[in-house]
């Protein structure tokens, strides 16, 4: 080896191992901040679960009958700070409605807010007029009633305004609520079915707040992302359940960000409902997406006792995980509820093995096949 390289090679080797401390450090400390640490790290979990009221209605000449009152409220979501909301039946969110399929129903939906609305079942089967879309406006000061038969399948739906432009802002504020379809098949099947105590409605909402306890909807390409989770209109949730099988009623209730749900453990659960209604057996997994108005249910398991958090997974992929974290809307890394299990002599709801009979559409019955190609950077925000 000539003299000359033999002296580079060992004055660049100190350098070289520093400069490999350092990139490693940097790596690490990124992948800490990306992937490990939550956006919302540091919650106590140190209030109770809130689970909205349920609302069956009254059996008037045959007809079921709701009634749903949207106007502005107030709400303490973080600590000595109020928030100026708008809710239905109430200061932020509304009441459960349980429906049955069979029946017929009328939703009266009176609009105190001082500016329009509408409301749309998301979700419902029902004729265009009733849908609650923006051509369905409701003046402040006026009542608008949706009356259709309920006919489909037992599924998790959700209800909130829809007006042209502020659906976005109203939804932000408060106004939804979910709508839960019972049949003679969710009758039968042997589930977790006590509201609020196994049966668990658990509605996901990501916000900012600005200093003085107010909302902020700042409009960030047309998406709103907030780093402030509110579970049921909770900030910092705790949720105490029997040791046994509980069932959760999940809802994506926010403006624009897509959850990867699962839980701090890791542990596996199964997912017995899509947006739809049941799936025809359980599926096992640890992860359900959810995106922006999607619904899923499932089943977990907590005879082991251990308390863990629900949360979401920064899994949106590498790159965006980036592009989120340096747009300053988090990596997708979210506590959202702590779950505090309790000793039972209850025995746990054994796993159904069947759910439902989904029939399938057969494509060879097809009059004319048309290709349809779906494209777009992203959706939501309005
Ligand atoms: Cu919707």
């Amino acid at each position: 080896m000539p003299a000359n390289t033999a002296t580079r090679s060992r004055r660049l080797k100190p350098i070289t191992i520093e400069l490999l401390i350092i990139v490693l450090l940097l790596g690490a400390t990124c992948y800490w901040l990306l992937f490990i640490r939550a956006t919302n790290s540091g919650l106590t979990f140190e209030n109770k679960l809130l689970i909205p009221e349920q609302l069956f209605g009254t059996v008037v000449d045959g007809r079921r009958q709701f009634h749903l009152t949207v106007a502005e409220g107030s709400r303490e979501f973080l600590p000595g700070k109020q928030t100026p909301t708008a809710g239905v039946n109430g200061p932020f969110l509304g009441p459960t409605l349980r429906l049955r399929r069979g029946e017929d129903v009328d939703l009266i939906v009176q609009n105190n807010l001082d500016e329009i609305t509408t409301m749309h079942w998301h979700g419902m089967h029902v004729p265009a007029r009733m849908d609650g879309t923006p051509h369905q406006k409701i003046e402040p000061g006026v009542s608008w009633t949706a009356s259709f038969p309920v006919d489909q399948q037992a599924a998790p739906l959700w209800y909130h305004p829809h007006p042209h432009g502020s659906t976005g802002r109203q939804v932000y504020r408060g106004v939804a609520g979910l709508m839960w379809i019972n049949d003679d098949n969710s009758d039968t099947l042997s589930l977790p079915k006590t509201y609020g105590v196994d049966d668990i409605p658990v509605v996901i909402q990501d916000r900012l707040f600005d200093d003085d306890g107010a909302f902020r909807f700042a409009r960030n390409q047309g998406a709103v992302f907030g780093n402030t989770m509110l579970i049921n209109g909770t900030w910092n949730p705790f949720l105490q359940v029997e040791s046994r099988r509980i069932r959760f009623r999940l809802l994506n209730g926010s403006n624009a960000r897509i959850y990867y749900i699962g839980f701090d453990d890791n542990r596996k659960f199964h997912q017995i409902a899509t947006d739809g209604g049941f799936l025809e057996t359980p599926l096992q997994t640890n992860r359900v997406i959810l995106a922006p108005g999607e619904r899923a249910e499932i089943l977990v398991d907590f005879s082991d006792g251990a308390e863990v958090v629900l949360k979401s997974y920064p899994e949106a992929g590498f790159l965006r995980t980036i592009t989120s974290f340096f747009r300053g809307i988090g990596t997708g890394n979210l506590q959202l509820l702590k779950i505090v299990p309790r000793p039972t002599n209850r025995a746990s709801h054994a796993l159904p093995e069947r759910l439902n009979t989904i029939s399938r559409i057969d494509p060879s019955l097809a009059a004319k096949t048309r290709p349809m190609v779906l494209a777009g950077p992203r959706q939501g925000g309005r």
